[in-house]
């Protein structure tokens, strides 16, 4: 089958070949020239086989290796997760950040709030303080000047009222319009300055966080814009507050009318009681009055005095007696005598003084022996100079006494008018009378609205 010259150059290695393949295959059996060759064939194509899938194999190792950026499908995955994870610890970090911004924040806003609290506790020793100094002076002196003369009444009730309240007026629309003044827009620190201009006016914080609540719900839903309306929001939303219905006392059918004065010192119990003697004299009711102040001499003298000027009957024991037994002894000759009012006026105490709040429980005790349903008001006198102090009175003597109705005095000639509406937000109990001046006329029935219209026009 193969060409003789074929044979000449392949014979060696066809001998060979012959000789290791019938030594492997054919136990030493010479086989033909033709099988040998096959056999040779077949290996060499199984070499070049082996050859070729060995270089691609290198290949695609060295091109694999070449490209990092194109990684296989596994490590894809694993980076992915990779990815993942480092973004999910990022996420957290994020969360734990803001989480821990927003307790700075908070924190911050605690502190202020603890910072105003001390003041106004500094405040409260201080007033307390000064309480204490007036009482031993007020003791030293032999009597009080009673203003004697009546003014003309020429003003209407507003004008009178405008100019009671006019440090009050001046000091919150004046600070109002500095808190916007220039302002294009309604931010924080125009709120902040709010805030500042409405506690500085002692409209008190609880009153003020009500304000800037209403305020802020309107710029939220962008109906509010312009710092310049503010006054306007702030008033409409103090007349909200100020229209409050509240519950007051059926006092007209009784006969007589007990009426029991209570408060702190100096805070104008005594001067109240005998301008209201006064106004009930000017219609015509007959008025009695009880000094159950026996705590000093000069106290009995003040009312006495009133007693005269109004034009009214007392009933006044000499200092030092029990004061329950002064306002016994007013009941029974208020009822005796058929009187149409009869006003117990009481020493000034501290709402902290336990032993004086249970002389204020005594006298109401024996008030009630004589008519049940008696007192028929107790009137908590404030002094609106003192600010904040006054709204710290009003729940310390409400928890001591079944409060009916609040007089807040001294309403003229201090910018801390605003306490009224920090009262009439944070109070059920009904502010009975106001006090504009020392004349007998400068104590009027308290009127919101009123109150409200004179402070912002
Ligand atoms: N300007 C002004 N002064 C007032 C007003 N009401 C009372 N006063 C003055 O406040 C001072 C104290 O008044 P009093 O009536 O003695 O007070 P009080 O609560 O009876 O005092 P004590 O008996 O000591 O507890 C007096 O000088 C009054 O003239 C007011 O509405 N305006
Ligand atoms: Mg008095």
């Amino acid at each position: 089958m193969f060409s003789e010259e074929f044979k000449k150059i392949f014979n060696p290695l066809l001998e060979k070949a012959n000789l290791l393949f019938s030594k492997f295959i054919n136990k030493g059996v010479p086989i033909s020239d033709e099988m040998t060759f096959l056999i040779l064939a077949v290996f060499t194509g199984l070499l070049i086989l082996f050859i070729l899938a060995l270089w691609i194999w290198l290949r695609s190792r060295s091109v694999n290796k070449k490209r990092p950026d194109e990684p296989s499908e596994p490590i894809k995955n694993k980076q992915l997760e990779q990815l993942n994870k480092e973004r999910a610890k990022e996420l957290d970090l994020r969360i734990k950040e803001e989480k821990r911004l927003q307790e700075e924040k908070q924190t911050a806003q605690l502190e202020k709030v603890q910072k105003r609290e001390k003041a106004i506790k500094d405040q409260i020793t201080t007033l307390e303080d000064q309480g204490q100094k007036k009482q031993i002076l007020q003791r030293e002196l032999i009597e009080t000047p009673i203003p004697s003369e009546k003014p003309e009444q020429t003003d209407s009730f507003l004008d009178r009222l405008r100019a009671g309240v006019d440090k009050t007026r001046k000091h919150l629309l004046n600070n109002l319009s500095d808190a916007v003044l220039g302002k294009k827009e309604i931010n924080d620190e125009v709120l902040d300055e709010l805030e500042e201009v409405l506690i500085g006016s002692d409209i008190g914080p609880e009153t003020t966080q009500r304000i800037l609540e209403a305020i802020t719900e309107k710029v939220e839903r962008e109906e509010l814009k312009n710092p310049q309306v503010l006054q306007t929001e702030i008033e409409q939303e103090i007349e909200r507050i100020m229209s409050k219905n509240y519950q007051v006392p059926g006092t007209t059918d009784r006969k007589p009318l007990i009426l029991l004065f209570v408060g702190v010192n100096g805070v104008g119990k005594t001067t109240s009681i005998g301008k209201i003697a006064a106004q009930y004299r000017q219609k015509g009711k007959k008025v009695l009055v009880g000094a159950g102040d026996t705590f000093r001499a000069a106290a009995i003298e003040q009312l006495a005095e009133w007693s005269k000027r109004a034009d009214c009957d007392i009933v006044q024991k000499r200092a030092g007696t029990d004061p329950s037994a002064v306002i016994y002894e007013s009941v029974q000759k208020g009822l005796e005598g058929e009187y149409d009012v009869v006003i117990c006026d009481t020493a000034g105490r501290l709402h902290t003084k336990k032993n004086l709040m249970e002389e204020l429980k005594k006298m109401v005790r024996v008030i009630r022996k004589l008519v049940p349903d008696a007192p028929h008001e107790v009137l908590l006198v404030l002094d609106a100079t003192t600010g904040q102090n006054a709204i710290f009175q009003t729940r310390e003597f409400m928890q001591a006494a079944d409060l009916t109705g609040l007089i807040i005095t001294k309403l003229d000639g201090t910018s801390k008018g605003g306490v009224v509406i920090g009262i009439v937000n944070e109070f059920d109990i009904p502010v009975r009378y106001i006090g504009i001046g020392e004349q007998v006329d400068d104590l009027r029935p308290f009127d919101a609205k009123q109150f409200t219209k004179s402070i912002f026009s």
